[in-house]
């Protein structure tokens, strides 16, 4: 490993990895193995002994191989990196990993999907999870984030419900994945709290084109507190360097099929080819006095803080530079925790993350089989840690003497309790009262004027998007009544959206809705993001014979700006240009499809047969009915005139290679081009 990826939680993993490779086969205790091919037998032709003690450790080790897969998120996908802070900031936080620009502090990231099995496919409409664990000198922080900034219900004691309402029914257990399904939507109608949530679920957000370009946002609102213990309200927030991109539903259901791995995959090989994925960490930061000045309660999870409103500001940067070395030890074993915090991080009475504060260690206990589950390498905080929890399944500490209590004479009262000053963590002083009470403030009860502000803010492609994503989801509920509901319901939101909804389904589209909002929050598009080209996959379609020179350009062009261009033909092997310059194909028409890619390039070959023109055919179609750039020289060009392609947005053709690159590399800098006429 190069030395800049080094740091203290990878020598801290670094005594538990073991390297088998060319070492002898042995027990798990220690004994040197010399059959692993056949079981003690009574004779060959005998029952298998008893007494074949490395049968009986080998197959019980087996049998005991798989734990609970996690209740929500149980397929993920992790990566090592480091955080480091732009300025210090100290005026809001004693958190020291915030303090020193110089500072490198190890992160751990977890993404996943939230409803689907952990075999299940990568690119369901979804909710993304997007964990990180921060190993900071005072220990581990973790931001247990997603990438939508709201949330389905407003208080925690709700979760179970939504969960069981949105996983597959309980019945025939289906869908797999999906909330397009009865009770999902059922749960939508009868608790109208989730009508904002479901707008982003309905959105291009919940189909993202890849971890690397997806937001995340810690949801809840958190408290900063300074030295001098002054709180200021926060909300956390990550912000792709190469802007925040989005999959289409076709090509989304297609991928889940073609490689169900497509988003773990692309985080690997991006990271393997030192594409390090870079996040900007935001703040939003809200003085304690103007709790009340906003038109919504800032304790409410189903509502975001318009940026417009709130600005962002940037305060540091994680990149995520190294791969995990074996996925269960690191990404299934790792066990976040909102509770997980440090001195100068501290949280509010959102009650939805006061549910969550006792949820997470609740699940690794079952899930990780015991409360020693810190002591895991990945869940190690990378400085000491000492108290008089002892024992339990698992325990590997050996704590060594005989006090284990607090207060003692014996050692002096130690381990001792750190003061403020000493680092020691103080739960803010938040003036409470109240009567204990079961019930919701009214401040949490407008459901629709933020939906309506999501809708408003959208682009008209992403309006359609969403339109359409209704139509599907509710297109496979069966209950007519849930349906209608559902479109009264989201009259509230626009009545415009509703109304295609209802005749979509043939239903009554509603008479009026409650909503007057006309404000708009452009952040919230994702045709506002960055615009950049770099990582992206093009498809480059050859075969032999073709123009080496002016392709060899493009492709040089082309990997100059970061694109990552990929051969595809007929059959692997070479192909062969016109003046005999061999290029790698690495992919088949067979092996792989357009709907893995980001951009197509087609230029053919002198030597094209009809299978080749079939196949690329199907490729470039598919390409451009999902609206991705397209570009064509050389031979391609006459097929997109014959396709009627050429005039359309995002179609570049041209035999000039310099001007062609050029536009192309812009057209595959505007991600997908929506003024397409596709049928
Ligand atoms: Fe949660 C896992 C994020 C609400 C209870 N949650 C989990 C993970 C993420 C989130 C990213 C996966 C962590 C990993 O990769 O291991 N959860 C959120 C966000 C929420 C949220 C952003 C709302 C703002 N969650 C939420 C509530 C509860 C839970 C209200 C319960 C009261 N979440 C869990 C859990 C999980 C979990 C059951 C399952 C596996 C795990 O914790 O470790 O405890």
């Amino acid at each position: 490993m190069t030395n800049d990826r080094k740091n203290k939680k990878d020598e801290q993993l670094e005594i538990f990895r073991v390297h088998d490779k060319g070492e002898k086969l042995t027990t798990n205790q220690g004994l040197k193995v010399s059959e692993d091919e056949f079981s003690l037998k009574a004779g060959v032709r005998g029952p298998t002994l008893m007494e074949d003690f490395h049968f009986r450790e080998k197959m019980t080790h087996f049998d005991h191989e798989r734990i609970p897969e996690r209740v929500v998120h149980a397929r993920g996908y992790a990566a090592h990196g480091e955080f480091q802070v732009y300025e210090s900031m100290k005026q809001y936080t004693r958190a020291k990993f915030l303090q020193d620009p110089t500072v490198k502090t190890p992160v751990f990231v977890r993404f996943s999907t939230v409803v689907g099995n952990r075999g299940s496919s990568d690119t369901f409409r979804d909710v993304r999870g997007f964990a990180t664990k921060f190993y900071t000198e005072e220990g581990n922080y973790d931001l247990v984030a997603n990438n939508m900034p709201v949330f389905f219900i407003q208080d925690g004691i709700k979760f179970p419900d939504i969960v069981h309402a949105i996983k597959p029914e309980p019945h025939n257990e289906m869908p797999q994945a999906s909330s397009a399904h009865d009770t999902y939507w059922d749960f939508v109608v009868a608790n109208q709290e989730s009508a904002h949530m479901t707008m982003w679920l309905m959105s291009d957000r919940a189909i993202p084109r890849s971890f690397r370009m997806m937001e995340g946002f810690g949801v809840h609102t958190f408290r900063f507190v300074n030295d001098e213990g002054k709180a200021h309200f926060v909300k956390f927030h990550w912000k792709p360097t190469l802007g925040a991109h989005s999959l289409i539903w076709d090509e989304a259901q297609e991928i889940a099929g073609r490689d169900p791995d497509f988003h773990r995959r692309d985080l690997w090989e991006n990271i393997e080819r030192g594409n390090y994925p870079e996040y900007e960490l935001g703040v939003q930061i809200i003085e304690e006095k103007d709790e009340f000045k906003f038109d919504f309660d800032i304790l409410d999870s189903t509502k975001l803080w318009p940026e417009e409103d709130v600005p962002v500001k940037i305060i540091g940067k994680m990149t995520l530079n190294r791969n995990v070395d074996n996925v269960f030890a690191e990404t299934e074993q790792v066990a976040f925790h909102p509770g997980h915090v440090v001195p100068g991080i501290d949280f509010t009475n959102d009650p939805l993350l006061q549910g969550r504060l006792f949820s997470y260690t609740d699940t690794q206990l079952i899930r990780l089989g015991g409360p020693n589950f810190h002591e895991i390498p990945i869940n190690r905080p990378v400085c000491p840690f000492h108290n008089n929890q002892r024992d339990g399944y698992h325990r590997q500490t050996i704590n060594v003497g005989k006090v284990s209590y607090h207060k003692n004479t014996l050692w002096g009262n130690t381990p001792a309790e750190a003061s403020v000053a000493e680092g020691g963590f103080k739960h803010y002083e938040e003036k409470v009262e109240g009567r204990k009470v079961q019930a919701r403030s009214e401040s949490f009860a407008d459901h629709f004027s933020q939906a309506t502000l999501f809708w408003n803010s959208m682009s008209d492609a992403e309006k359609k998007h969403i339109i359409n994503a209704f139509q599907f989801e509710l297109g496979k509920v069966h209950s007519e009544s849930v349906k209608q509901q559902v479109v009264d319901m989201f009259g509230n939101v626009n009545l415009q959206l509703a109304t295609e909804i209802a005749t979509y389904l043939g239903l009554t589209p509603p008479k009026s809705g409650i909503s007057n909002i006309t404000k708009t929050s452009p952040a919230l598009s994702l045709e506002n993001t960055k615009k950049t080209v770099e990582t992206r996959k093009v498809a480059v379609i050859l075969t032999d014979g073709f123009p080496e020179s002016d392709v060899l350009f493009v492709l040089d062009a082309l990997k100059s700006s970061g694109i990552q261009p990929e051969i595809i033909s007929e059959n692997f092997g070479k192909v062969v240009g016109n003046k005999g310059t061999e290029l790698e194909v690495d992919n088949t028409f067979e092996t792989t499809n357009s709907v893995l890619f980001d951009a197509v390039y087609m230029i053919n070959g002198s030597k094209t047969s009809k299978k080749f023109n079939k196949d690329a055919a199907y490729f470039i179609d598919k390409a451009f009915s999902h609206y991705k750039p397209i570009g064509a020289t050389h031979e391609g060009i006459k097929w997109f005139e014959v396709n009627h392609f050429v005039g359309n947005p995002g179609v570049v053709v041209g035999n000039d290679m310099r001007k062609f690159s050029k536009e192309f590399k812009e057209a595959i800098a505007a991600h997908r081009h929506w003024n397409r006429s596709v049928v």
